[in-house]
Order: structure tokens, then sequence, then C-alpha cells
């Protein structure tokens, strides 16, 4: 057993017995109340899902495994000659809650080489796609065609003991996550660069590889690093980790699952948000019809889009109620290695005016920016300038996240999930409106 699994079990067992106690002892306390506004309001603010792998602050924004954004990428081992973390100690850290040592990571790193080979029918699948497909349904259908190599369902087919459900779950994640960075960097290959493709460097980690296969070259490896590790988590209740959770709680496996919560991730509102904020700042500089602007040029384009009924990409929350520190993390790199950019200096200059703007229009509960606003600048500098690639990008992270989480849903026996509904008639009871 790998020195990871071998912890994992450790952490396991003796978490199993927290969640036994809760339900046993504590089931009927409340944590949580459901308003009107709640039911029909998309269930913000409802209290219903459990995980220990992060969690998010309004004001402070995430925290993996109690460490905040600088906490993280300070402690866990770095790859070698880089400054940033390995992606698969940070994939033992959410998975264990303990920071691995260098040999702890670099373990997972050569597990991971062993798990990395994509089968050659994703590789035929891909290439029969229509040409115009977006990536994102490319990278869904490539999750979702392997479902045949899982070993959960393989297990569950033979006959097993619930209590080893997280066992083959954790084997299938292992397999799948190694595998979509390649998967990623053919996709964007095939789409973009006339199917000239680059075979998998078996010297590298998981995030240089990316960098390698994508055919970008240093400080990209530490750019993917970085990306990746910042879009992984942000607790349950965002579209795309719901929906992986959701479906996993049928016993689906994470082919299923994961594939599922890319199809959330899709969404302009979710992850989509970060191809929408670089084709609206296109879309403002053609426009424009020159290089610079003012701020009052930018205040303008920003009202003509809410005039027009349309959200301003990149900025508000559901649950954030300040910055991003996703966004501020991936600012202070700008800051660090492309402060002369001109695509960065707009972001900069929208980030001055944007709140001010959202706050007088008076409907955004959040005016400040999330993740998405600032990520394709960073994407854009090193020569990735297809923006309908880079919400494949988030859902790379996101997998890290979510497959994690479906790990310790099988771990911990969560049931199958099913809220309860009610009728529009049954709300205007409670509300005691007379008909
Ligand atoms: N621009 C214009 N209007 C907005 C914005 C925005 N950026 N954000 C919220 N609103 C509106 C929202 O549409 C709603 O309007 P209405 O009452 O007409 O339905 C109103 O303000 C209240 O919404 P909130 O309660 O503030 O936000 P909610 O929790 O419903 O939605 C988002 C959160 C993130 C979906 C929303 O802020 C949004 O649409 N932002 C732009 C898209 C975006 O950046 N999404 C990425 C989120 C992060 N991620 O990666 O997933
Ligand atoms: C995310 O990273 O999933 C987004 O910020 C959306 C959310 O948390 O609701």
């Amino acid at each position: 057993m790998s020195i990871l699994k071998k912890n994992l079990k450790k952490k396991i067992e003796e978490h199993r017995p927290r969640t036994v106690r809760l339900l046993k002892e504590y089931g009927s306390t409340k944590i949580s109340d459901v308003t009107i506004a709640q039911a029909i309001g998309g269930a913000r603010g409802v209290k219903c899902l459990v995980t220990d792998i992060s969690y998010l602050d309004p004001h402070e924004g995430i925290r993996f495994r109690g460490r905040t954004i600088p906490e993280t990428f300070q402690a866990l081992p770095k790859v070698p000659g880089s400054k940033y973390p390995y992606v698969e100690g940070f994939w033992y850290y959410l998975l264990t809650g303990d920071v691995p040592s260098k040999r702890q990571a670099e373990s997972v790193v050569e597990d991971f080489k062993a798990r990395r080979k994509v089968p050659g029918y994703v590789h035929k699948m891909l290439q029969t796609l229509p040409k115009n497909t977006h990536p994102m349904t490319m990278f869904s259908l490539a999750i979702l065609s392997m479902q045949r190599e899982s070993v959960f369902v393989k297990r569950y087919n033979e006959g097993m003991n619930k209590m080893e459900y997280w066992e083959p779950m954790y084997e299938d994640c292992c397999n799948l996550l190694s595998k979509l960075p390649s998967i990623g960097a053919y996709i964007y290959r095939l789409k973009y660069k006339g199917n000239k493709q680059k075979r998998p460097n078996m010297d590298l980690d998981w995030g240089g590889n990316f960098a390698h296969q994508m055919g970008i070259k240093h400080p990209y490896d530490d750019v993917a690093r970085m990306y990746f590790i910042l879009h992984s988590d942000h607790e349950s209740g965002n579209v795309s980790a719901h929906t992986t959770h959701l479906v996993a709680s049928t016993l689906s496996d994470c082919y299923y699952s994961l594939s599922a919560g890319i199809n959330g991730l899709a969404g302009p509102l979710h992850g989509l948000a970060n191809q929408e904020v670089l084709s609206w700042t296109m879309k403002f500089l053609k426009k424009l019809g020159k290089d610079d602007y003012t701020e009052e040029d930018v205040k303008q384009a920003l009202w003509d889009t809410l005039n027009s009924g349309q959200v301003v990409p990149g900025y508000g929350h559901a649950v954030l109620r300040k910055t991003d520190p996703r966004y501020t993390a991936q600012r202070e790199f700008c800051l660090k290695h492309l402060p002369d950019f001109p695509l960065f200096k707009l972001v900069s200059t929208i980030y001055k005016i944007a709140p001010g703007v959202l706050q007088e229009h008076g409907k955004a509960k959040n005016p400040w920016p999330n993740v998405d606003a600032q990520s394709g600048v960073i994407q854009w500098y090193y020569g990735l300038t297809e923006w309908d690639f880079y919400t494949v990008l988030f859902g790379i992270g996101r997998a890290i996240g979510v497959l994690a989480n479906i790990t310790w849903d099988r771990a911990l026996g969560y049931p199958i999930e099913r809220p309860k509904s009610v009728t529009t008639a049954m709300l205007e009871e409670f509300a005691g409106i007379k008909k």
C-alpha cells in the first residue's frame, strides 16, 4: 500500500467515530433554518453539506485544511528549482490534512507517473468530435469515456463491504486525476495547434508535465502549479463540487461524478466566467478602437453591460463579501512578473472602477472581484490566448478538490442526497397568504 493510502486509511479510521457519534447522539441538533427566499433563491447560505477539506469564510476567503492560501503555499514541499509546491503534495495534504514531507510528496509524484498514461481510445474519441466542439465538452467527454476503467464498479459488482468503498474510490480518483493534465494539453493541441501533440515527460511532476505537454516554457510550469492549487477547492456548496458530490452520492463512480461536475463548471455564472472576462475585455478594446483608454471609458463600458441586463463577469460571489484571496494571489503574481503588461493594467483599472459601479447599480451583494477576473491575464501573458480553453484549466484544478471530497464521502458513508421540495401553494400557506 502506498504511503499516502496507508496514512489516509489511518485518518479515515480515526475520523469515522466522530461522524457516527454526531449522528447518533446529536442528530437532532439544529444548524440552519430555511426561509422562502432560500428555497426559491438557490439555497444560498443553507448549511446542509459537510466537508473538512476546505472552508470559505465570507470575509477571509478560502482555507484549505485550515490554512489560508499564502500559508498553504508556504507549508508544502517545493518542486526543486521552483518556488511553488508539488500539486501531488497538495493532493496528499487535502486528503489527509497533514503537510507531507518532501519524501511523502515525491512518493505521490512517482505514483501519479505510473498512472499517467491516457488510454488511446480517449484520443481517438476526441479526434472524431466536430471541430467547433467547446473544449469543456471535450474535457467532460474524455473523463466520461474512461468510465469503463472504474475499479469501484468492478469491485462493487463483485460484492464489496460498505466500509471498503473508499479504497477503490481512492484508486479511481488517483487514476483519473493523474491523467487530467495530459488530457487537457491534448485537447489544447488538438484544437489550436494542428494536433501536433507532445509526449508526456516522465521526469516531470504533474504541473511541470502539463506545461511541457502544452508546449509553454518555464515559468509556465510554476504558473500551472499555482493555478491548479488556487482553483482546487471552494468548500462543498459551489456548483462543480456539489454536483460531483451529488452524483457520487448515488454510488456512481468518479468518472460519472467528475464529468457531471465539469458540466456545471462550464456555465458562465460559474467557471466559464474566466473566458467571459477575457471576451468582455477584448470586446471593450475592440469597440474603443484604440490602445489608450480613460477610467471614464471603462466606467461607461461597465454601465453599458449592466444597462443591457448582463452581469459583469468576474465580479460578485454567492458567499464572499470581499475581494477573493485567489484574485489577490494572482494579482500579486502579476505585480511581480508582469507589472507593465497592458492587459494586466486594464484589468487593474477595471478593479479600481467596477466595485463602485456595482455598488451604485445596487444589485450585487458583493461588488468585489472573484478568482475569474484575474486568471486569464496570466494565461494570455504566457501565450495561451485561446480563452475558450480557460475553463478546462479551472476544471483540471477543481478535480483535485472534488475528487478528494468524494473519496471522503465514501469513507464516511455519506448517503444518497435527496433534499425535499415543496409547491408554490405550500409556500403561500407557510407565508399565510390567503387565496
Ligand atoms: N454583475 C451584475 N449583476 C450582478 C453581478 C455582477 N457581477 N453579481 C450579482 N449580480 C446581480 C445578480 O444577477 C442578481 O440580480 P437579480 O436580482 O436581477 O437576479 C443580484 O445581483 C443579486 O445577486 P447576488 O446575491 O449578489 O449574487 P448570487 O449569489 O445570486 O450570484 C454570482 C453569484 C457569482 C453568480 C454573481 O455574482 C454573478 O453572476 N457574477 C458574474 C459571473 C461570475 O463572475 N461568476 C464567477 C463566480 C466564481 N466562479 O468561478 O464560479
Ligand atoms: C468556486 O470556486 O467554485 C466559485 O468561486 C464559486 C463558489 O464558490 O460558489
